[in-house]
């Protein structure tokens, strides 16, 4: 097999027990600490259009893909009462309109009592009946029946706060995650070489995933020319521009329901733009670097402000020092968004402002109102590092009214504005050993 993941699927699943056995212990302790005896994690259920028979796309509830890694069975549950083998009640209905879900296979079922139910009113009766139970999950009719806690924010506070560090497994699934997104970058460079529409790169990408489109981490961003300027571009277009100028791809793919979440910028040709891109390349591996347990992650946000000024500088596109362009908020005009984020089950994952597991907000330093993550890392802790300089008009035209316009070198902005912007995008981890790349490995690993 030519470029095969990083782990296969039974390398996986030897890594699995000791994921679900963190699992337990940190939730045992933390329904002690919420006065309760078991908790209860439904999968979701199927949400239909309005007058319409048809459902949108399942997405099951990532505190349910963390016990089991299941992506298509609404209506199932994992059940966890410490000391007992954790119980997923594995919903199969009979029906003959649509393919039931399979029960899953894999050595990392071994950890469950299985059992199937085939009606949704059913599961209840395998329940553990004594005792208070904490209920994580959508609400669904007929359980405030069950007698339940229904997702008690001081359960939901200590869960979401763990999952900033992740398991060997999790890492695992998140290079492989990686590993598919690299190989589909590949794809989509490939076809923006070849002259393609963004919706033809999209169709590449995908095939080079595997992923169904609704199977993707998050909506691919893939951008040619002036349409990188928009941070979240998801037209994928089908026109065909006069040149390719410019490719912006921000698209990841998952294992197992982790993401990964992947930028890469690329220049048709030598040049100006070509050169941003290179100058940026080498400023985001020194700011992957930095990520390392006991690292301030906002520190690492406000370092990049000050290599991306100096940068502009450089580049010939701002005027004065680094330090004025971040203090008068002229850096903000041309990297406008958050240097990262926490990633895992969920592409923004969560617990990213909360100050201790009980709850509390670490906010965000003051005229930073889109950073998404203003914890101190720790070890096993992933995070994106995304650094990007855009030349976005609305930016533009407030930074002329408003006097930072001054210091902007217009002609140079002129010159660079039918190229979008630049943003590279890894995915790192905090170790003991120093920072891990996740993405510059799977790129690395394609050969
Ligand atoms: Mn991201």
């Amino acid at each position: 097999m030519k470029n095969p993941p990083p782990y296969a699927a039974a390398e996986l699943d030897a890594l699995f027990p000791a994921h679900l056995a963190t699992l337990q212990a940190g939730t045992a302790q933390t329904l002690a600490a919420c006065g309760l005896d078991s908790l209860l994690v439904g999968a979701g259920s199927l949400h239909f259009q309005f007058l319409d028979d048809q459902p949108y796309p399942f997405k099951s509830n990532p505190l349910f893909r963390q016990w089991a890694p299941i992506l298509d069975a609404p209506n199932s549950f994992v059940a966890f009462t410490p000391g007992k083998k954790p119980l997923l009640i594995f919903m199969q209905p009979e029906d003959y309109w649509h393919k039931p879900p399979a029960l899953p296979t894999g050595a990392w079922l071994d950890n469950f009592e299985v059992r199937v139910t085939r009606a949704a009113a059913e599961a209840r009766h395998h329940l553990p009946g004594q005792g208070r139970t904490g209920y994580l999950g959508e609400v669904h009719a007929g359980l405030e029946h069950w007698g339940m806690t229904v997702n008690p924010e001081p359960l939901l506070n200590r869960m979401h706060y763990s999952r900033l560090a992740k398991t060997p497994y999790e890492i695992a699934c998140m290079r492989v995650a990686n590993h598919k997104g690299a190989l589909a970058h590949r794809a989509a460079v490939a076809a923006f070489r070849a002259g393609q529409s963004e919706y033809a790169i999209h169709l590449a990408y995908l095939a080079a995933t595997g992923h169904r489109e609704e199977e993707l981490p998050y909506p691919n961003i893939i951008a040619l020319n002036e349409g990188g300027a928009i941070l979240h571009y998801t037209d994928l277009s089908t026109h065909l521009p006069a040149a390719h100028l410019s490719l912006l791809i921000d698209a990841g793919a998952q294992c197992r329901g982790y993401a990964s979440d992947i930028t890469r910028t690329t220049a048709a040709t030598a040049g100006a733009f070509a050169d941003l891109v290179t100058a940026m390349e080498e400023l985001e591996l020194a700011l992957c670097a930095q990520v390392v347990p006991g690292k301030h992650y906002p520190e690492i946000h406000l370092d990049a402000h000050l290599r991306l000024a100096q940068l502009l500088g450089e580049a010939g596109i701002i005027r004065g020092t680094p330090e004025s362009a971040v203090a008068t908020g002229l850096s903000s005009v041309f990297f406008p968004h958050g240097i990262g984020h926490p990633l895992g089950l969920q592409v923004h994952d969560v617990g990213g402002f909360q100050a201790a597991p009980e709850g509390g907000t670490l906010e965000r330093p003051s005229g930073h109102p889109y950073l998404r993550l203003t914890r101190t890392l720790t070890e096993g802790a992933v995070v994106t590092i995304e650094p990007g300089i855009y030349f976005i008009d609305l930016l533009l035209k407030n930074a002329q009214a408003d006097g930072r316009g001054r210091d902007i070198v217009w002609e140079r902005v002129e010159a660079l504005r039918p190229y979008g912007g630049v943003r590279i995008e890894d995915n790192v981890v905090a170790t003991a050993q120093g920072a891990v790349n996740l993405t510059r490995e799977a790129f690395a690993s394609l050969g």
